[in-house]
């Protein structure tokens, strides 16, 4: 299963009470007050862990409750502190406040008002793909550690009320409540590099091609579900993430096929590659297949369409293909146009070296 938005209750453990006791012991007469304070309670903590790939875990138990402090004891023993409760989620989760997971109203572009529920709130004041000031936390870095709901202080015994006019204090204070809410966590994957194209244009094929992930390739449409991501190795200890999605089609910003949904796990993709099936394979056209892309990638944000992309011309091995590349690269005589074939592992060195090259460049400085 892989799930990608949730929301969830999170519940801090209260803290707990102070106790009321007097000191009894033998040939001790009147032996004081000795009610100890009560233990603090469990913070509810969000760990981004890269060995977690999606939220799902949160799936069957939305609601994290953190265990309450133990009461105060007497011989001045404190209550036990309850442990922190940690959950791992995946790096890339952005946490909001939980009144912004209601469905958004969709294509205000074409001044249609369905409303979408599988579509992302998304707010055009957010910078794309970052952390809006709104966001409660943007968890980016493994290992990274964000206190969600903080665990309430425990009370204090009435040892702490003794003074010289009341020494047989019967005072004690209660625990603080832990903090709680609702949030709402979503995530948008971390990549490098991010992978679009129709359905059955290659996409996962590259992938396997230039990394060890090992996604479902199959000649029929949306075989990918779900976003997945492959490491590159460039040798030279130099690597990059690459994020494989689902397919889009003509239409996606009407909930067309697997509609934009997924198109969130490529907005913090610092470049972007069309794969297009050259060959036309399903009596498509190349050209137009990019046309409709770069559309379908503006009416979900046009801050997505100025990130800068090349295309990658996949299954040149077929017939046909040559040509069609030739007739992309008149069309878009300013963009990179690599010709691959993804299944033979043709094209592949060349894009690679490419790719390399244009992620050395936006790391350096000056051109960032
Ligand atoms: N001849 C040829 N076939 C290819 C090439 N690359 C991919 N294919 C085939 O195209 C079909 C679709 O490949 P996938 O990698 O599953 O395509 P995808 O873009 O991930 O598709 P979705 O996940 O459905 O969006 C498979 O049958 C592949 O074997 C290529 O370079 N040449
Ligand atoms: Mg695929």
């Amino acid at each position: 299963m892989f799930v990608d938005r949730i929301r969830v209750f999170a519940q801090a453990g209260n803290g707990g009470r102070g106790c009321v006791s007097f000191r009894r012991e033998k040939f001790v007469p009147k032996g004081g007050p000795d009610g100890g304070d009560g233990g603090r309670g469990g913070d509810v903590i969000l760990r981004a862990d890269r060995h977690v790939d999606n939220l799902s875990g949160l799936f069957y138990e939305p609601i994290i409750k953190a265990k309450n402090g133990g009461h105060g004891m007497g011989k001045k023993m404190h209550g036990r502190s309850a442990p922190a409760k940690i959950v791992k989620v995946p790096v890339g989760t952005i946490v909001w406040p939980a009144q912004r997971a209601k469905p958004v109203i969709l294509s205000e572009v074409e001044g249609s008002r369905e409303t979408h529920p599988m579509v992302t709130p998304r707010d055009s004041s957010t910078p794309l793909g970052m952390t809006s000031e709104e966001a409660v936390v943007d968890l980016v870095r493994e290992r990274q550690e964000f206190v969600l709901c903080r665990g309430g202080a425990g009370g204090k015994g009435n040892v702490h009320f003794k003074s010289s006019r009341n020494r047989a204090p019967r005072e004690y204070t209660d625990g603080g409540e832990g903090e709680q809410g609702h949030f709402l966590l979503e995530l948008r994957t971390i990549a490098d590099a991010g992978l679009v194209g129709y359905p059955n244009a290659g996409k996962s094929t590259l992938l396997r091609k230039l990394s060890a992930a090992r996604p479902k390739v199959a000649s029929y449409p949306f075989t990918t579900l779900h976003p997945g991501i492959g490491v590159i190795e460039f040798g030279g200890y130099e690597r990059a993430t690459i994020a494989d999605i689902p397919g889009l089609i003509e239409g996606a910003h009407r909930g067309v096929g697997l509609g934009h949904e997924f198109l969130r796990h490529i907005t913090r993709c610092r470049v972007l590659l069309f794969v297009l099936d050259v060959a036309g394979s399903e009596g498509r056209n190349p050209v137009q297949d990019l046309a409709h892309l770069r559309r379908e990638i503006d009416l979900y944000d046009p801050r997505l369409s100025q990130r800068p992309w090349f295309v990658v011309a996949n299954k040149i091995d077929l017939p046909d293909a040559k040509q069609n590349s030739e007739a992309l690269r008149r069309k878009f005589p300013n963009i990179d146009v690599i010709a691959i074939s993804a299944k033979f592992g043709e094209g592949i060195d060349a894009l690679k070296e490419k790719l390399a090259e244009w992620l050395e460049s936006s790391r350096r400085p000056s051109s960032a």
